[in-house]
Parts: C-alpha cells; structure tokens; sequence
C-alpha cells in the first residue's frame, strides 16, 4: 500500500492464549453500549465499547474518562510494547458481538493522537475482515485483511492521513470479536 505504514502478524499470541485472553477480557472488561446523534437521533452504535487507560488528558471523543488499567490490559500493552517498540497510554476497546457489528470508515486521525500515531490492533475470537480505503483517491481499490485471533495489526507512519479503515458488516456467521487498538495520546 502506497503512503502506508502497515505490518501484521498472523498469530502474536498462541490459540491457548488467546483464548483465554478473549475469555478474560469479556468477562473483566466494562462494555459499554454507547450511542451516536445521527440526524438528531440517539444511535446505539452497532458494537460495544470501553476505554481505559492513564488519567490526567481530556479526549474529545465519545467517552469523556478513560477507566484505570486492569492488570490484564497492562500485561497486553506489556506484550505490545514489547514486540512493536513504541509506548502506548491508552487503550480502546471493541466488542463486536455478530456479523452486523461493524466499524465504519474513518481514520485514526484525532488532534490528540499527535502527526504520525503508531496503533497496535489485537484481535480475539472470531475472525473479521479489515479494510484499507484511500483517503483522496477513492478509485485505488480496497485492500482487506482477515483479522484472525490471536492477531497483531500495527499501523503507523503515515497511514492514518492517506488511508481510512473499516470493519465491514458480514452475513456470514461469526463468532464474537474482540479488539483492542492501543494509542498514546497526548
Ligand atoms: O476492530 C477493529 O479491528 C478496528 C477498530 C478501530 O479501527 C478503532 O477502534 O479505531
Ligand atoms: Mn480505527
């Protein structure tokens, strides 16, 4: 991909790990089924959600506090940081619980995520796919990767201004998913 950053290990984690990380982390996480104003209505959005992470920044996003760090989350980031280099602060939580759950395309591309962010994916359970979309040049075609468990999606450099990404709906029968995207923000 052209004016990207992208890397993607298959299986990060070992299937007898990530097993239990996705067990874990639906149990001990504090979903959250948040809403959107969509032409002045309240819109459930069509997954779960939570965010935790180090307190003291304000975010202009959905949620207004992050939670504090469980111990599971902090073990995660350990492994993250551990294998891509970078330091993250925050961590975005996504429960997508049917094949009708699903991310819209958007970029990571928030002020506070600083010019260049690095974002560290995890995927646990059921396998989705994930699209890469040109900003500008929407004639470029799609590029679709399938997340599977145990997965790490890294994305930095300069994808987030050239490239949006997305989870697209699915028919297909899946299993429950669940992502974690870390970031530091400042
Ligand atoms: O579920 C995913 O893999 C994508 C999540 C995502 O793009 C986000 O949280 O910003
Ligand atoms: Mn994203």
């Amino acid at each position: 991909m052209p004016d990207a950053e992208v890397y993607y290990e298959p299986t990060f984690f070992s299937k007898e790990e990530s097993n239990r990380y996705f067990n874990e982390l639906q149990q001990q996480v504090g979903w959250q089924q948040e809403h959107i104003r969509m032409f002045g209505r309240q819109v459930a959005m069509p997954r779960l959600t939570a965010w935790y992470g180090d307190k003291g920044y304000t975010y202009s996003g959905l949620q207004n506090e992050p939670k504090p760090w469980l111990p599971l989350l902090l073990e995660l980031k350990q492994a993250v940081e551990l294998r891509t280099g970078n330091h993250y602060n925050s961590v975005l939580l996504n429960y997508y619980r049917q094949g009708s759950d699903s991310m819209g395309w958007h970029a990571d591309n928030e002020p506070e995520l600083g010019q260049n962010p690095s974002i560290a994916s995890l995927s646990f359970g059921g396998t989705r796919r994930f699209g890469f979309r040109q900003r500008q040049n929407k004639e470029q075609k799609n590029h679709y990767l399938t997340l599977q468990h145990g997965s790490l999606l890294l994305m930095q450099g300069p994808t987030q201004h050239f490239w949006q990404h997305s989870i697209p709906k699915t028919a297909t029968a899946v299993e429950p998913r669940i992502n974690l995207t870390f970031r530091f923000v400042y």
